[in-house]
């Protein structure tokens, strides 16, 4: 017979173990986890069951005991050709649904052979600048069948409407297409930076795909509202929570005032989470986030349980993963991608294990995609709904969540929804500030990371990695652009583009406008420009928040060190060392680029932050317009072998090679020498720590700066 006992009992019992220590885990979130949940905190708690409302505990009432989700690989590289190769071998090896990415140059609406993308096109991501392309993309692969995801947000109109056309020309009508557009600029505002129009036209934009695909294509999911990348650039789960649900009902509630009834598109609009290594914070997450939709879609007047219905793609965490002990990512992408199905979800992305260095290969691949047949075929998670359905301790963190992002939604409604909060700058910054701490966390040991701040091995054992032969890429680009230019009827397509500028300002469809250039092969290129004429392209200047690491590091032995280091440079200088950190290409990632602007700048550099997409001259311009002492170049999009060397190469022209580059980001052990040879005098590649980074810099800056081993052994 069970001895009945209380919370307090047990609490008794415990501390007696514990000597009274404080077990309450005090998350980043700011929730109190105790060490223990019983009925006590669920007495007033009912989840309901899945397939109803609040749909807490699932979208379907037989989810996974009915159907499994959906192993939806994210992939692309190279060119069309090579993708198409790829996306084939993974379909016959056990992959269910596609999903593209597209190479920067695609993404920021220019055609491969535009000057701006010389270093982009290909690397991360495949290059589309024509139906052409996409035709070869999709060759043999059925579009009235398969269902196709698009990472798409800046040039969604040029994308979408070729994906429309190459199937038209599979003979697929547009009705049978059943896929995920993602289409979700507000995020890209604060967190992805692959927008091209100012925020408004954004909007239109997205509420116009609303409109046409509500109307024309009704197995296709018209946007993909993801929390994903704020989940990566260091939110908190209740940041995440909040602001992607909070992104959802401002377009929501444009595709309302557009005039459009709610139960005509909300069935169709879809979620996406990261999944991070917060076990049971993360399952909690989903679970949290299918209440609040409910709730939310209730109040905008929705009647079809199917628009209350939050159904999601959730990805693995890429940066939980490390270029240090890599195979301890296959672990950790297991555990990622169990909370994501144990949250329960529709399509999952799991990780390949050299995610921190470069795109996966077949082999990592195979890994990725075999870690998710293994779990839907061989562990039995998928024989009961929502097994974790009543767990004290889910159903409280879940409250706990709904609780914690409902406050924060409210204080979005309360500066006027979203769009207004964004233009605010305050969630972009609330966010920075959460990767901050976060970072700190890490750089002092306190959140471990195996492999890396603890256990870590003497000497690595480099792993095969993909490298992509950039220029092959856009050689055969250029050939088939031209190609494309001059077998198509010129006159039909300059009206089409035409058609689509006038349509941009006077209200028309564009996505249906772009629908008709693209059955005239205008280009990627041509399509964005027809509506930027109108629309313009948007420039933003990254302001790094201050202060945080000033803070974190308050009474950090190490930290004061560099403290003082930069402050006798400053001496010597008469005035404190200065670094531009510089963003080349049309790689948007800046969270490694904010991380070291604002650190460097609390530990007294004084700190220029370029502008994102600049060309080389361009960061050349800058740096000597700003007299910098040393270049901080961040990379995280493979652009690092074409453009680092090329700003190299612009210094010694101008007679300042005294300026000192330094590289950091997403860059393999394996290019570290071509770099050097290069010019590059400092390489900071992922796992590093931001305090030795600076004093790093201050010895090429020719400060005597001890090192942080001296430091220890001086210490014992
Ligand atoms: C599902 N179905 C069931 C069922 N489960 N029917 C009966 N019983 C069950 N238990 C039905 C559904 O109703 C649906 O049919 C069909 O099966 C497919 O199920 P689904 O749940 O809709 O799955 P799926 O088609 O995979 O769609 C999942 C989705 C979608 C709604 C979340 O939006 C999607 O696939 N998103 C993927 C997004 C993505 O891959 N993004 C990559 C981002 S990478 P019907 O008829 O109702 O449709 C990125 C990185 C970067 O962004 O670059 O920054
Ligand atoms: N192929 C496969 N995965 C990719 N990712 C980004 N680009 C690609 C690609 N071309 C994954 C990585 C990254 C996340 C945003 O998506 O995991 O962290």
């Amino acid at each position: 017979m069970t001895d009945k006992r209380s919370y307090t009992d047990w609490q008794a019992a415990a501390d007696k173990e514990v000597k009274g220590r404080d077990l309450t885990w005090a998350t980043p979130e700011g929730i109190d986890v105790k060490p223990l949940y019983t009925s006590e905190d669920t007495a007033d708690l009912d989840p309901g069951v899945p397939g109803f409302a609040p749909f807490t505990r699932g979208p379907y009432a037989s989810m996974y005991t009915g159907r499994p989700w959906t192993i939806r690989q994210y992939a692309g590289f190279s060119t069309a050709e090579e993708s198409n190769a790829f996306y084939r071998r993974n379909l016959a090896a056990g992959q269910k649904g596609l999903s593209v990415a597209f190479d920067l140059a695609t993404h920021r609406g220019y055609d491969s052979d535009h000057p701006r993308v010389v270093g982009d096109v290909g690397k991360a991501g495949v290059a589309i600048d024509t139906v052409r392309d996409m035709e070869i993309l999709f060759d043999q692969i059925p579009l009235d069948t398969m269902s196709v995801s698009m990472t798409m947000n800046g040039a969604v109109i040029p994308v979408l409407a070729f994906y429309i056309v190459a199937a038209e020309r599979q003979g697929v009508s547009q009705a049978k297409l059943a896929g995920t557009i993602q289409n979700d600029i507000l995020k890209e505002f604060m967190v992805r930076n692959t927008y091209i129009y100012p925020p408004e036209p954004s909007m239109r934009i997205v509420s116009d795909i609303i409109a046409y695909t509500s109307a024309n294509m009704p197995k296709f999911n018209s946007i993909s509202i993801s929390g994903y990348h704020m989940h990566e650039a260091g939110a908190t789960a209740v940041q995440e929570l909040a602001f992607t649900i909070a992104d959802g009902k401002e377009y929501a509630k444009r595709a309302m005032e557009a005039g459009l009834d709610i139960d005509a598109f909300a069935p169709r609009l879809s979620f996406f989470w990261g999944i991070g290594m917060n076990f049971f914070m993360e399952i909690a997450k989903m679970r949290a986030a299918r209440h609040l939709w409910h709730d939310v879609m209730t109040d905008l007047g929705a009647q079809n349980p199917k628009s209350k219905m939050l159904r999601t793609h959730c990805q693995t965490s890429g940066v939980s993963l490390q270029e240090q002990d890599p195979y301890n990512n296959v672990i950790r992408t297991t555990m990622e991608a169990m909370a994501a199905v144990l949250g329960g979800t529709q399509s999952l992305h799991t990780n390949a294990l050299d995610e921190a260095i470069a795109l996966p290969t077949d082999f990592s691949a195979r890994i990725a995609r075999n870690t998710q047949l293994v779990i839907q075929e061989e562990s039995g998670i998928t024989n009961v709904a929502d097994p974790l359905g009543g767990s004290y301790y889910i159903e409280s963190l879940t409250a706990a969540l709904v609780e914690q992002a409902r406050a924060m939604l409210e204080e979005v409604d309360a500066a006027g929804g979203m769009t207004a909060y964004v233009a605010t700058g305050k969630p972009k910054a609330q966010i920075e500030e959460a990767a901050a701490a976060k970072q700190a966390h890490i750089d002092r040991g306190e959140t471990v990371i195996v492999g890396v701040n603890k256990y870590r091995k003497a000497e690595e054992d480099p792993i095969e990695t993909l490298d992509i032969d950039n220029h092959a890429v856009r050689q055969s680009q250029i050939a088939r652009l031209e190609q494309v230019r001059d077998g198509r009827d010129k006159a039909a397509c300059d009206a089409a583009l035409k058609a689509l500028t006038e349509g941009s300002k006077s209200g028309g469809n564009v996505l249906a406008l772009a629908f008709e250039a693209a059955r005239h092969d205008a280009t990627l290129g041509e399509i964005s420009s027809a509506m930027e004429e109108v629309f313009g392209r948007y420039d933003t200047m990254p302001k790094p928040v201050r202060g945080i690491y000033s803070t974190a590091y308050k009474g950090d032995m190490r930290y004061a060190q560099v403290v003082e280091g930069v402050q006798a440079v400053e001496r010597r200088l008469g005035r404190a060392p200065k670094l531009m950190v510089a963003k080349m290409g049309q790689d948007g990632h800046d969270r490694g680029a904010n991380v070291i602007a604002s650190a460097f700048a609390d530990m007294g550099f004084e700190v220029v932050s370029g502008p994102l997409f600049q060309t080389p001259r361009e960061t050349l311009e800058m740096a000597l317009d700003q007299g910098v002492d040393a270049i901080g170049a961040s990379s995280l999009a493979a652009g690092h072998k074409t453009l680092i060397p090329e700003l190299i190469g612009l210094l010694k022209e101008a007679g300042r090679s005294d300026i000192k580059v330094i590289a950091g980001g997403v860059i393999p052990q394996k290019d570290y020498d071509f770099l050097r040879e290069a010019g590059v005098q400092g390489i900071f590649g992922p796992g590093t720590n931001v305090v030795e980074a600076a004093a790093e810099v201050l010895r090429l800056l020719g400060h005597n700066m001890p090192s942080a081993d001296d430091e220890l052994e001086a210490a014992e």
